[in-house]
């Protein structure tokens, strides 16, 4: 087993392992390559539904976890044939963040006293009719703490948001979408960037963002054991089916004979994928935002106990990346009386115009508990919400792409 480590905690040694296998993944253009690999995802097309050419990846489904999964591992296996000793690194995003891990931001490094430039700063997407390079645009939202919420982070909450279900079905829901928000304040307004579905992992971030990502679904897994398991799984009670014919579907293009990663294609359905120990690796640490395993349960208990209320979304795709500002607002009758609406925080959807069709099979929760009651109502009032969408420009377009949101009130539960 390789381990994946917090990139934060590398050594000088190591920075430099993986800066040079990258150098030679990226210089590599067979099957094993960056292009090829980065590819898989997005640009250009490779999949095909309904006659049309549609990116490969999957997202709104039950696969996702799965599918990046499998995307992460093709670039851990091509990073160690080109000499890399370690995993590839995760980027903790849960922590709060002040600004990108070195790896990341430094355009160049030192090689046998050469200056060289850091393939993890910028990829390139060399495919006519598209000759880019990558490029971010930093959001300050990335860096945003909740002060209410001592040091965690909205991105930490919003992953709590999502690890709170036990249920394999809506914890996926949740779970891709707060890994959303990253994509769209990475890359911000950019547009060969790690905001559209279609460039994401040409920007060599992606990986070790999507490491984290894997990460987070193992801290699910040691939350919950064999009840919190993938659709697919022998289940005994308290089972939902979202997805079983998905899980034993093919993830293309991972099954194709072009993949020269025997790892990647011999695991290839949702279901063998969700099997972590046969892809060689494993994580130093499952802490997150500082918490472990064990912090995080009892975190999750005292969310449960509390009376709550939330937004709750039908979501589908809209063929581009989306900013979604919830807004809640009081009761008509109290309207009159001069109080409006108030801003309940916000979520991200990532697209793109090749992506395959999608639509989630449960509702997205989206927690607004703490605007109600600053607003002066309790959660059982007749307030209502709806929802403003922006672009990744930050301009916004018809509310009505997405159905109307409604209110879902969920009172504590006090099991123990
Ligand atoms: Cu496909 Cu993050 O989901 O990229």
């Amino acid at each position: 087993q390789i381990q994946r480590k917090d990139v934060d905690s590398l050594s000088d040694l190591e920075l430099l392992n993986l800066k040079r296998a990258l150098r030679d993944v990226t210089e590599d253009t067979t099957s094993k390559g960056y292009a090829a690999i980065a590819a898989y995802h997005g640009y250009p097309a490779q999949c095909r539904e309904n006659g049309q050419d549609v990116a490969c990846c999957r997202h709104g489904s039950a696969v996702f976890p799965q599918w990046h999964k499998l995307f992460v591992v093709q670039m851990e296996q091509a990073l160690r044939e080109k000499g890399l000793t370690i995993g590839v690194p995760y980027w903790d995003w849960t922590k709060p963040i002040t600004k990108l891990p070195e790896l990341f931001a430094e355009r160049t490094f030192t090689d046998a006293g050469e200056a060289k430039l850091n393939p993890w700063h910028q990829g390139k997407i060399n495919l006519e009719p598209v000759v880019k390079q990558t490029s971010r645009d930093l959001d300050e939202r990335l860096f945003e703490k909740d002060l209410s919420k001592d040091t965690r982070s909205k991105l930490f909450e919003q992953v709590l948001n999502a690890l709170e279900y036990p249920n394999y079905c809506q914890f996926e829901v949740q779970f891709e979408i707060a890994h959303n928000a990253i994509h769209y304040l990475v890359g911000g307004k950019q547009l060969y960037s790690m905001s559209l579905l279609e460039f994401a992992a040409y920007d060599p971030i992606f990986f070790s963002y999507h490491s984290n990502v894997d990460r987070i679904y193992a801290v699910y897994e040691a939350l919950y054991g064999p009840e919190g398991r993938a659709p697919g799984y022998e289940c005994e009670q308290n089972c939902e089916v979202c997805d079983v014919k998905g899980f034993q579907e093919n993830l293309e293009p991972f099954n194709r004979a072009t993949n020269p990663f025997p790892i990647t294609r011999e695991h290839s359905t949702a279901l063998s994928a969700s099997n972590r120990t046969v892809f060689g690796y494993e994580y130093d640490s499952l802490s997150l935002g500082g918490l472990n395993v064990d912090n995080i349960k009892q975190v999750l208990k005292e969310r449960r106990s509390k009376d709550r209320a939330f937004a709750s979304f039908r979501l589908y795709g809209i063929k581009m990346s989306a900013n979604i500002k919830v807004m809640v607002c009081s009761p008509s009758t109290v309207q009159r009386q001069g109080r409006t609406c108030e801003f309940a925080g916000e979520f991200f959807i990532l697209g793109g115009s090749i992506e395959m069709s999608w639509a989630f099979t449960r509702p997205y929760f989206h927690e607004i508990t703490d605007t109600v009651l600053k607003m002066g109502l309790r959660l059982t009032d007749n307030y209502h919400v709806y929802a403003e969408v922006y672009n990744i420009f930050g301009i916004r377009i018809p509310d009505d792409v997405l159905p109307a949101p409604s209110v879902a009130y969920r009172p504590g539960d006090d099991r123990p």
